[in-house]
């Protein structure tokens, strides 16, 4: 039996590593990146073991939402701002739009204005869904809540409604991760469909049922948009479900926003495997080593107790 603290200390490391080990190649084109490395998991390997690993703007935010769940019984869209701010460290590499709301409420500018119009509709950038994951667990099996949180964790950057569906399918995938034992392309898909809102996901996800191997992930694109990342994490998530490693370099082999996309697959199967995973990877170069590590594992019990 895996605990619930196992399953969110699994979820977070399973991130974060994924974060800082895709950032390595952020941006990078896949027919490059397949001609630089034999395979995804000499990728992986190389990219996990080459100097310091540190977390971008995915871990930094995914652990604000992971703090202000393990303080708070709801999200509060403005509290949870107020975190983003504190913890705000822009080098770490921000998306546009997030950069400049986060900036805009921190100097008390024009926020609400410009998070519904810097962008048409608000932002649909995979920001929101990149560190919704927690979400999942803290609410596990409760949908609705699930839906209703997470639409609060996306709303002070992004309020597109793809920007927010894309942070609904990656926490309710981890509700799932965490509460089912068996994890396929076609129940994931069959979960998860009904409850979307738009087409383009609806779409998606369809196809998403009929994944079967590596080659039909591409479809589902390596941007920074929700629509065109979210549906490739939980392809990964779904062909590799018990495997970290593999998941993971999948994810990263698809090129283009491999931090997010990676982060958010290692979300999922860190939720759904626990940290059994972190044994095989050298967790212990992220961050300040040991002393983060036990950071995170305190966060977890705190998020489970
Ligand atoms: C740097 C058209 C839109 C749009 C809309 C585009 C970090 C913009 C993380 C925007 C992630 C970009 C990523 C990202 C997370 C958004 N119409 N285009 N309605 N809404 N876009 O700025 O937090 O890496 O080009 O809100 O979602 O690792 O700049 O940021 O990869 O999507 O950034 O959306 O980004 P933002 P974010
Ligand atoms: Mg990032
Ligand atoms: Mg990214």
């Amino acid at each position: 039996m895996i605990s619930r603290a196992d399953r969110i200390f699994g979820c977070l490391i399973g991130l974060v590593f994924a974060d800082a080990v895709g950032s390595r190649f952020e941006g990078v084109d896949p027919v490059q990146l397949r001609s630089q490395f034999s395979d995804k998991l000499s990728a992986f390997e190389y990219a996990s073991n080459r100097g310091g690993l540190q977390y971008t703007d995915d871990g930094q935010m995914a652990l604000a939402i992971a703090e202000h769940l393990a303080e708070n019984t709801t999200i509060v869209s403005e509290a949870l701002m107020t975190r983003f701010v504190n913890v705000y460290e822009p080098w770490r590499g921000y998306g546009r739009g997030a950069r400049v709301l986060i900036e805009a409420f921190r100097d008390k500018a024009d926020y609400e204005f410009m998070a519904e119009h810097l962008f048409p509709g608000g932002s649909l950038g995979n920001g929101a869904a990149m560190r919704s994951a927690p979400i999942g667990l803290r609410f596990m099996g409760d949908t609705n809540r699930i839906l209703e949180e997470a639409k609060s964790s996306a709303w002070p950057t992004h309020r597109h409604e793809l920007g927010i569906e894309g942070a609904q399918l990656i926490a309710v995938a981890a509700s799932l991760a965490a509460s089912e034992s068996s994890i396929d392309p076609v129940m994931l898909a069959d979960s998860l469909l009904p409850l979307c809102s738009t087409v383009v996901f609806q779409n998606r996800l369809a196809r998403l049922r009929e994944v079967k191997s590596d080659v039909d992930i591409e479809q589902f694109g390596n941007g920074i948009e929700a629509h065109e990342s979210v549906v490739t994490a939980l392809s990964c998530f779904a062909l590799y479900p018990q495997d970290y490693q593999k998941a993971v370099a999948t994810a990263i082999w698809q090129g283009g926003d491999t931090d997010t996309i990676g982060a958010m697959t290692g979300a999922l199967v860190g939720a759904h495997v626990g940290p059994s995973f972190s044994t095989e990877i050298p967790i212990e170069r992220l961050e300040e080593g040991q002393e983060f590590i036990k950071y995170v594992r305190e966060l977890a019990d705190r998020l489970a107790g």
